[in-house]
């Protein structure tokens, strides 16, 4: 049985659009995510976030859930149109006022509140100039982690500028299945560019207003592996690990972009200004990966043996194990966590109590197990947040896919804890992975 550190954080994570509804209550703002939910034809079952868990309205009973499991972190997002309707300018003191209840009720319940600054929902009229595109958000976020540093930062230490700039850049601007839903390649790229200087330039600005914080960034990571380890499987799994992940590590970490991917991008390769990299690599706190999955090389269709999601993401947490191990030999890391972590799979509730799902029970164990394994092998990891604390809107998925250790009833709002719930509630207790059979 594996034994975690007596400080290790052990938390759960959300995101605003995901959970909070009041979409436009108390002079929120809209964001791209509103104006995309509401657009016919983006989301399955033309589902939005209007409503999603009404957090916003419940959030003292899902501290209430939170301190019943027994956290003591947990990572949300603020709505960035919610503190700031227009992205700039005129502040809306009753979005804050939510954050500053938020916060207060956590730390009143010894939760440990880790701040996301942005999880995708950017407000529509910063989209209408531009969105991500357009350089001048990389001041303007600034500006918004600026102020959350001010009127947060005395009271919530850990903060995160990003979530999942892969997503951000990749399913915004280039798939088109994401918010703000265009498709151009070399936008992405100079949209991947922005995000990392805009980073960079919030982490200098949360602590020029909060010297205390600890500031990073979080970032998806879906490691290449092969099913043969053929040399033509490997030039492959190799030069994907390099276009979706070290695009974005190697400026954190190095202050560059990897050669081979910039070469190859060629004219479509983002413009960079003087002074960008410096601004990108801002040494950090710490940061989050996101880990759900990995990618197999060399198999059309499913790996045979393996277990799939209800995403039809593969289960595979050795995978995790290895990239941390390599991720740690190849870069100098900062105190790094998992930020996210968790499986979709088609929960029922029939009304006794229970919500038996006990594979995503296993799917956690296995997971934890493999951060246990990179911990004995010295990688610092210094906790792990489950995705999610709550079923919720999975973006163009809807409500179609639960991912949470609590059962939300959407009809009445009513949260069940899940007994991957009480699982992780006993392996926090214990602070070790509880059995599997409990
Ligand atoms: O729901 C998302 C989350 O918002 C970001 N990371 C992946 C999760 C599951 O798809």
């Amino acid at each position: 049985m594996n034994v975690f550190p007596s400080d290790f954080t052990w938390g759960a994570a959300t995101a605003a659009y995901q959970i909070e509804g009041a979409w436009n209550l108390d002079g929120k703002g809209e964001s791209i995510w509103d104006r995309f939910s509401h657009t016919p034809g983006k989301i399955v079952n033309a589902a939005n976030g209007d409503v999603a868990c009404d957090h916003y309205h419940r959030f003292r009973g899902d501290i209430e859930i939170m301190r019943q499991i027994g956290l003591n972190a947990y990572r949300f997002s603020i709505s960035w149109p919610r503190v700031l309707p227009n992205g700039v300018g005129a502040v809306n003191e009753k979005g804050i006022d939510f954050y500053d209840r938020l916060t207060d009720a956590l730390l009143e319940a010894n939760i440990e509140p880790y701040a996301t600054l942005y999880h995708w929902d950017l407000p529509q009229a910063l989209q209408d100039q531009g969105g991500w595109g357009n350089r001048d958000l990389v001041g303007q976020f600034a500006a918004y982690a600026a102020l959350m540093g001010k009127r947060l930062g005395d009271r919530i230490k850990h903060w995160a500028t990003l979530n999942e700039p892969w997503v951000i850049a990749f399913l915004g601007h280039r798939s088109g299945e994401h918010a703000p839903g265009l498709q151009d390649e070399a936008l992405s790229l100079q949209v991947s560019h922005h995000l990392l200087v805009a980073h960079g330039a919030a982490i200098d600005a949360l602590r020029a207003t909060a010297p205390a914080v600890q500031a990073g960034i979080v970032i998806n990571l879906w490691p290449s592996e092969t099913m043969h380890n053929s040399e033509q499987e490997l030039k492959i799994a190799h030069e994907q690990w390099q276009q979706d992940n070290a695009w974005f590590l190697d400026p954190l970490f190095r202050g560059s972009y990897p050669a081979d991917v910039l070469e190859k991008y060629g004219a479509r390769a983002p413009q960079i200004l003087p002074g960008d990299m410096a601004q990108i690599a801002r040494s950090l706190d710490w940061w989050g990966i996101n880990y759900y999955a990995r990618h197999v090389v060399g198999v059309a269709g499913p790996v045979p043996g393996s277990e799939y999601t209800e995403m039809g993401w593969e289960v595979h947490a050795p995978a995790l194990e290895r990239m941390l191990v390599r991720l740690n030999t190849t870069y100098a890391l900062p105190p790094t966590y998992i930020t996210e972590n968790g499986a979709a799979f088609a929960d029922e509730y029939n009304g006794d109590g229970r919500v038996r799902d006990p594979r995503r029970t296993d799917y956690l164990y296995a997971h934890l197990d493999a951060v246990a394994r990179a911990m004995q092998q010295g990688v610092n990891m210094r906790g792990y947040f489950v995705w999610s604390l709550m079923d919720n809107f999975e973006w163009a998925w809807g409500y179609t896919k639960r991912f949470g250790v609590v059962y939300v009833d959407y009809a009445t709002q009513t949260r069940v804890l899940k007994d991957s719930a009480k699982w992780y509630a006993q392996t926090i207790t214990e602070n070790a992975l509880a059995p599997l059979n409990i």
